[in-house]
C-alpha cells in the first residue's frame, strides 16, 4: 500500500494526523505486544526472571503518549508501561536489555527490578517499586517546568490500585492549586494484583475525584487508541496553555496474569479471561484502520515481519551482551560508592533534558502564578 507522507483518510483527518502517524502508532501498539509476548516466552525458558505485561494496556498507552513531545516533555512511567516507552523512544531492545538485566541495559545497567524502565535521553523517569511514588517525581518536574516558563508538560500513569496511595491525593492537590502543565494518568484494568476494583473504590470512576480538585477529569475507552489520543491531545494542550492539570481514566483490560509469579485463575473466571479479548486494542485498532483505508493486508504483513525480525535481533543482542561486573554491584547505591567522575556503563542521557536550567534562581524568583 502506498501511503504517503501526507496522505490523509478521513479518520486520520478526524483527529489530526497523518496515515503515516496512524500506521505508526498501529506498529508501535504491535510492537509493544510482540516484546510483551516474547518476555513470556523467555521467561518460561528460564532465561529472564520476571515478567510483569502490558497486554491489555498499550492501545491506551501509545495513545496517550502519542501527543507528547519526545525529548521535552516528561513521562514518569510504572511497571506496564512498556507500549508508552516504545511511544516515547525506547526501543524494543532497550526493553529487553532491562529484562536480561544487562550491564548496558539502558534503563539502569541491571541494578533495576526488571519491569523498572527509565531512559534519561528519552525524559522517562527511573521508578520506584513502592506504587505512586512516581506522582510526586512527575509534579515536581511539571513545578520546575512552569517556574523555567519551559513549556514543557509532565505525565505520569499507573493502576487504579495505586490511585488509592496518600501521593496521589497530594500532588493532584499540588497541581491543580498551582496550575501545573501536569496528566496524572489512570490505567484502570479492574485488578490490583487479585482485588478487584470494587474492593479498591467505592466510586465506578477514579476519574469521578477529579471535580474534588477542581480540574477536569476524563473517562475514556482505554481499547479506543483514538479516543485516548483524542483526550490525551486535549490535556497537552490544556496543560500548555497554563490552564493546568488533567485526570484521565483509561479503562483498560489486564490479559495476564498481575506477573509471571500469579497465578489469575485462582480468582478470574474462566469466562472473564475469554470475554476480555473481544476488548482487545490491537485487533480493534487493526479493523479501523482496515476499514478506513489505512491498511492493507500487504502492509500489515510488512509492518509485522518487520516487527518480528525487531524482536529477535533485540533478542539476540540482550542475550549476548555482559551481565554487570559483581564488583560493580554497590556503585550508583551509595554516595560513597560513586566512582569518581566517570558516568555509569549505561549513562546518564542527554542531560537533564529541562530546558531553561540555567540561572535557575533567577528564574524561580521571577515566577509568579
Ligand atoms: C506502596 C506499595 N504497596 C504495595 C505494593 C505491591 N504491589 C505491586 S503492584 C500492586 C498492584 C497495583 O495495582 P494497580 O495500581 O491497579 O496496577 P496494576 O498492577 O493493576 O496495573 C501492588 C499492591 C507496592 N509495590 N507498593
Ligand atoms: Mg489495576
Amino acid at each position: 500500500m502506498a501511503v504517503s507522507r501526507k496522505s490523509q483518510t478521513a479518520l486520520a483527518q478526524s483527529v489530526g494526523l497523518t496515515d503515516v502517524d496512524l500506521l505508526a502508532m498501529f506498529r508501535t501498539v504491535a510492537l509493544a505486544r510482540a516484546v510483551d509476548e516474547r518476555m513470556w516466552i523467555l521467561n518460561r525458558a528460564g532465561r529472564i526472571p520476571f515478567v510483569i505485561s502490558g497486554q491489555g494496556h498499550e492501545g491506551a498507552q501509545v495513545g496517550i503518549a502519542w501527543p507528547l513531545e519526545r525529548r521535552k516533555d516528561f513521562i514518569a512511567p510504572f511497571y506496564r508501561s512498556i507500549a508508552t516507552c516504545l511511544a516515547f523512544g525506547m526501543t524494543a531492545q532497550d526493553i529487553l536489555m532491562a529484562q536480561y538485566a544487562k550491564a548496558t541495559d539502558p534503563s539502569s545497567g541491571g541494578r533495576q527490578m526488571p519491569g523498572h524502565y527509565g531512559n534519561a535521553e528519552n525524559n522517562l523517569l527511573s521508578l520506584s517499586s513502592p506504587v505512586a511514588t512516581q506522582m510526586l517525581h512527575a509534579v515536581g518536574i511539571a513545578l520546575a517546568a512552569k517556574i523555567r516558563g519551559s513549556g514543557q508538560v509532565a505525565l505520569t500513569t499507573m493502576g487504579e490500585g495505586s490511585s488509592n496511595q496518600g501521593d496521589v491525593h497530594e500532588g493532584l492537590n499540588f497541581a491543580a492549586i498551582h496550575h501545573l502543565p501536569f496528566i496524572l494518568v489512570i490505567e484502570n484494568n479492574g485488578y490490583a494484583i487479585s482485588v478487584p476494583a470494587a474492593r479498591q473504590l467505592a466510586t465506578p470512576n477514579v476519574a469521578d475525584r477529579a471535580s474534588g480538585y477542581g480540574i477536569p477529569g476524563v473517562v475514556v475507552d482505554g481499547s479506543d487508541v483514538l479516543a485516548c489520543y483524542r483526550a490525551s491531545k486535549e490535556a497537552v494542550d490544556r496543560a500548555r496553555r497554563g490552564d493546568g492539570p488533567t485526570l484521565i481514566e483509561a479503562k483498560v483490560i489486564r490479559l495476564t496474569a498481575h506477573s509471571s509469579d500469579d497465578q489469575q485463575t485462582k480468582y478470574r473466571p474462566e469466562q472473564e479471561l475469554a470475554e476480555l479479548r473481544s476488548h482487545d486494542a490491537l485487533p480493534r485498532f487493526r479493523d479501523e484502520l482496515h476499514a478506513a483505508g489505512v491498511l492493507d493486508d500487504e502492509a500489515e504483513a510488512r509492518i509485522t515481519a518487520e516487527i518480528k525480525a525487531e524482536v529477535n535481533a533485540a533478542t539476540d543482542h540482550a542475550e549476548a551482551e555482559p551481565d554487570p561486573d559483581p564488583s560493580t554491584a554497590m556503585h550508583w547505591v551509595f554516595a560513597e560508592d560513586w566512582p569518581s567522575e566517570t558516568p555509569p556503563a549505561w549513562g546518564f542521557g542527554g542531560g537533564h533534558g529541562l530546558a531553561g536550567h540555567e540561572g535557575d534562581a533567577s528564574a524561580a524568583e521571577g515566577a509568579s502564578d
